[in-house]
C-alpha cells in the first residue's frame, strides 16, 4: 500500500523543514510513504527547501492560485502517482505527524473512505476566544446542514482513500475544508473523525488574517455548495417566504375590503400580487435547479468512472 502525504505550501521555507522532520518514516501495513509539496507560487525558498529536505514530489503551480486549488492539484497528482491513501497536512507543523498512523488506520482496513482529524479546539492556547466560538458554531452549522459527523470541519489534517480522492471535487479557490465536508455529507462516502493533537504555533495564519476574514470568505462558500447539493430546499424556502409575505399582504387587503368596506390599500394588493408571482417563480427555479443537480450528480459519477479508467493501476 502506498501513502502519499501532501502539503500545500505558500511561503513555508521556515516551517516546512520542521513539518517534514515530524512525518513518520514507516507505518504498519504501509509499504511506501512519499511526500508531495504543492507550491502555490511562493516568493520565498519553499521549493528549494523541499528539494533539500528530500521531498519526493514537488508540483509548482507557477502563480498564486489559492489553497483550494493547491489541494485539488495535490489530490490529482497523488492519484496519478498511484497513492492508495492520501494524507493532507499543513506546512506550518500545526498537526502532529505521528498522528498520521491513527488517521489512516480505518482506511487501511477499508472501514471508511475519509478521516478528518479533529483538534481539541477549546484547549488550543493560541486560538482566541472569538476564534474558538466561530470554529465551534461554524462546525456545528456545517455538520447540521450536511448531516455530517465531522467534528472539526475546518481541519486540514485528513486522510482520503483512493476512491474518496477520486470523488472529491473542489470548486472554491479559498479553502477546500468546508466544501469537502459538505460534499462528503451528501455523498455515499464512509466518513470518520478522530481526535488529533496540535503543535505550538510557529507563525500567524497565512490563510486568513482574522476570524472575521475567514468567516467572510467561508459563508458564501457554505451557501453556494449547500445550494449546489440541495437547491430545491433553498429555493423552496426563499419562494415560500415570498409567498407568505404576499398572502399576508393579500389578507390585509381583504380585511380592509370586506370588514371595513374600504376601497383603499390598493398598494398592498399590488405588492401582494408581486410577492406571490415572485414566490411561485422562485419555487419553479428550485425545481429546475433540482433537475440540474440531478444531472450534475450524473456528471460526477461519469467523472469518477473516467478518473478510475485513466488512473487506476492495471
Ligand atoms: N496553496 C496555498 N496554500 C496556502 C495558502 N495559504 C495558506 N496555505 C497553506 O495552507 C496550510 C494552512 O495554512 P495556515 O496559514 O497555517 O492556515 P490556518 O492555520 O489554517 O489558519 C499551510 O500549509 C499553508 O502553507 C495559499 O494561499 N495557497
Ligand atoms: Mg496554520
Amino acid at each position: 500500500m502506498k501513502l502519499i502525504i501532501q502539503i500545500p505550501c505558500f511561503n513555508e521555507e521556515n516551517t516546512l523543514p520542521i513539518t517534514l522532520s515530524n512525518l513518520p518514516r514507516s507505518v504498519k501495513d504501509i509499504d511506501i510513504i512519499e511526500t508531495l509539496v504543492i507550491d502555490d507560487g511562493s516568493s520565498d525558498r519553499t521549493v528549494e527547501v523541499a528539494h533539500d529536505f528530500g521531498v519526493n514530489h514537488i508540483v509548482e503551480l507557477g502563480h498564486h492560485q489559492g489553497l483550494a486549488s493547491a489541494f485539488r492539484v495535490g489530490l490529482d497528482e497523488s492519484l496519478r502517482l498511484g497513492a492508495d491513501i492520501i494524507v493532507n497536512t499543513d506546512g506550518d507543523n500545526q498537526y502532529c505527524g505521528s498522528d498520521i498512523e491513527s488517521l489512516i488506520h480505518p482506511i487501511i482496513y477499508n472501514k471508511v473512505d475519509l478521516v478528518v482529524g479533529s483538534r481539541d479546539i477549546s484547549n488550543i492556547p493560541y486560538f482566541s476566544w472569538i476564534k474558538k466560538k466561530i470554529q465551534k458554531i461554524g462546525s456545528w452549522f456545517v455538520r447540521s446542514i450536511a448531516n455530517s459527523i465531522i467534528v472539526d470541519t475546518t481541519s486540514g489534517f485528513r486522510a482520503y482513500s483512493r476512491k474518496a480522492a477520486m470523488q472529491t471535487i473542489v470548486h472554491s479557490r479559498f479553502s477546500y475544508t468546508l466544501e469537502t465536508v459538505i460534499q462528503a455529507g451528501f455523498s455515499q462516502l464512509r466518513v470518520d473523525t478522530i481526535p488529533v493533537r496540535t503543535n505550538e504555533k510557529l507563525r500567524e495564519s497565512r490563510l486568513a488574517s482574522s476570524s472575521w476574514t475567514y468567516l467572510k470568505k467561508s459563508i458564501p462558500t457554505i451557501l453556494r455548495i449547500y445550494t449546489m447539493y440541495n437547491p430545491l430546499k433553498v429555493f423552496f424556502l426563499l419562494g415560500l417566504i415570498s409567498l407568505m409575505i404576499g398572502f399576508l399582504l393579500g389578507i390585509r387587503y381583504l380585511y380592509f375590503f370586506i370588514i371595513e368596506m374600504s376601497n383603499g390599500h390598493i398598494q398592498s394588493l399590488i405588492l401582494a400580487s408581486i410577492m406571490i408571482i415572485i414566490g411561485v417563480q422562485v419555487i419553479f427555479i428550485g425545481l429546475v435547479s433540482d433537475l440540474i443537480a440531478a444531472n450534475r450528480r450524473l456528471n460526477e459519477e461519469v467523472l469518477y468512472r473516467i478518473k478510475k479508467l485513466e488512473l487506476d493501476k492495471k
